[in-house]
């Protein structure tokens, strides 16, 4: 029989997350590895290689701080770095830190169990079976893709693809007819560089999305010489910034405060400059306050029917939501795609998809012929990836099982019944409402320091008390249900999966608060835990 694999630490995921911890625990000598599903680092960088894919946080700040050595010898080409380019200096931390060695790809973790007589969990893939003292969560929050399950689709004749899982050889669009389903940030960054190449683009649009302009552009040496002088202060203020960016500090101004010309030269000189994290932090009602988002909200949709040629395509574009209610998505010639004369778009609220057929797509009013479909229709964000794993917890408990009505943490770090099981942004922290790498970053050193705590103070077990997680839960609701957010159908409360209990799971109380929440817990001997 094989002999099983013994750690201190088992990470799972190597993206952004699981590269750092890794690096972390490497620091205090600890045995730890990272498991990963595909062939190289990156995750959701990784996987994302669809035409157009770049971040929407700019790169000078959607990078690790960690290092002073790395974010110095780093430069980042563009505002707004585009998907090879952050693959790469993933692939350039995995060798600069030595972190490959330890780190097993091409596996898929199936199950994590917790084995209480020997406090350990025991992690099984495909393949084989490891054991470790702590299990970390690295598996990201809109990794785990919604297979699409249109009726018809075993029978298309021609290609297709989902935007989270690109093929890494690229797709020849050219002299192609194309259909794309979803108009979500995917959708939105993809649709104009396809529509480049291929011969006829059709869109597929259930709800309309506002998108900013990101006027990405290379950065200058100035702005880079710039942004390493002043890497210290832009860290330093993100760490206490409502959303982790600490280049653009939000205004303490509101829209209700102002008159209607003020605002709107205001909101014209943040859509110039572009980029969604610009545009929001102009007013601090507009997520808030029904009046003030709609008069952001008008802006916008006055700005999409100044941009689009034919108004009805323009009427169609223009959400009416509210604004931020749904994540806000940045964009390179998005609206301007739709007066190119090879682009149409289809609202499949008025004539909905009936199937995939043979030859392409049928809706109530038409039959298409495609050479490839597209499928942007997202992820089952923030619970997907860890429910796609078998994770039993202390008296056989199934975190399906216990999460059948949501997702139920304490800070989104820990989870009852769980001992010793962390998760990197997970659920309950804010995570997708921040700046995702200072989030990593925070919980990863919170987690590193709580591991080291346990080491140092010779514990075996740490989980979170029910009594302090329910707390939590209520205060996260109460939160969140002051702001606008809580009040559409977004994958921030699961409504795009189907069946999926509706709940808001990031904590929208703000990650500057947040960390000094974290920073009390921990030094306060982990108040709210379970140390034993
Ligand atoms: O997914 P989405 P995404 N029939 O869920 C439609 C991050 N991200 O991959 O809105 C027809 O936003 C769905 O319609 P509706 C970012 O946080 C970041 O685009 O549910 N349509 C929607 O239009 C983002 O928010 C970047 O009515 C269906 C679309 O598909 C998150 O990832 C880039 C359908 C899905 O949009 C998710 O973005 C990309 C169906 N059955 C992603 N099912 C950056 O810029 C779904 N849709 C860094």
């Amino acid at each position: 029989m094989e002999k099983v694999k013994k750690y201190d630490v088992i990470i799972i995921g190597s993206g952004f997350a699981g590269l750092y911890m890794l690096h972390k625990l490497k620091e205090i000598n600890l045995d730890a590895i990272v498991i990963e599903k595909g062939s190289g680092v990156g995750g959701t960088w990784f996987w994302n290689r669809y035409p157009g894919a770049r971040c929407d946080i700019e790169s000078v700040e959607y990078s690790y701080s960690f290092s002073e050595d790395l974010q110095q010898e780093w430069n980042w080409s563009n505002r707004y770095s585009d998907q090879s380019e952050i693959l790469e200096y993933l692939n350039h931390v995995a060798d600069r830190f030595d972190l490959r060695k330890n780190i097993i790809f091409n596996s898929t973790v199936l199950s994590a169990t917790y084995l209480e007589s020997s406090n350990q969990w025991e992690i099984n893939t495909e393949t084989e079976t490891y054991k470790s003292k702590f299990c970390v969560m690295a598996t990201g929050t809109l990794s785990s893709i919604k297979q699409p399950d249109f009726e018809g689709l075993d029978k298309f004749d021609g290609d297709w693809y989902v935007t989270g899982k690109w093929p890494h050889e690229g797709v020849d669009f050219s002299e192609k007819k194309v259909g794309i389903i979803g108009t979500g940030s995917s959708a939105v960054q993809s649709i104009p560089v396809i529509a480049k190449y291929a011969k006829h683009l059709t869109v597929f649009q259930r709800s309309p999305n506002y998108s900013i302009p990101a006027n990405n552009r290379p950065l200058s040496k100035k702005e880079i010489k710039n942004a390493k002088s002043n890497y210290s202060q832009i860290r330093k203020n993100a760490k206490y910034t409502r959303a982790g960016i600490g280049y653009n500090q939000f205004e303490e101004k509101k829209i209700l405060d102002y008159p209607i010309d003020y605002i709107n030269e205001e909101l014209s000189t943040r859509w110039d400059i572009g980029g969604q994290e610009i545009f929001t932090a102009g007013f601090t009602d507009v997520g808030t306050e029904p009046k003030a988002n709609e008069i952001a909200a008008d802006f916008v949709r006055s700005k999409i029917k100044e941009i689009v040629d034919n108004p009805i395509t323009a009427e169609l574009l223009a959400p009416k939501d509210s604004i931020g209610c749904k994540r806000l998505c940045a964009d390179s010639n998005y609206f301007e795609t739709y007066n190119q004369k090879n682009v149409e778009l289809i609202d499949i609220n008025s004539t909905p998809i009936k199937s995939i057929t043979k030859k392409g797509l049928s809706t109530t009013d038409k039959e298409f012929d495609f050479d490839i479909l597209i499928f942007a229709t997202g992820f089952d964000a923030m619970t997907g990836a860890l429910l796609a794993i078998d994770i039993t917890g202390k008296n056989h408990i199934k975190l399906k099982d216990k999460w059948k009505d949501g997702p139920r943490s304490y800070l989104g770090l820990s989870i009852s019944d769980f001992p010793n099981l962390f998760t990197v942004t997970g659920p309950g922290s804010p995570s997708v409402l921040t700046n995702m790498i200072v989030a990593i970053e925070q919980h990863v050193e919170w987690i590193f320091e709580c591991i080291n705590y346990l080491y140092e103070t010779d514990k075996n077990e740490i989980e979170a008390n029910i009594k302090f997680q329910n707390n939590w839960m209520d205060h996260l609701e109460e939160v969140a249900s002051n702001t606008l957010r809580y009040t559409c159908n977004s994958w921030y409360v699961g409504a795009n999966v189907p069946g999926k209990k509706r709940v808001f799971m990031p904590y929208a109380g703000g990650f500057g608060k947040y960390r000094e929440k974290c920073d009390e817990v921990a030094e306060n001997s982990y108040t709210g835990f379970v140390v034993s």
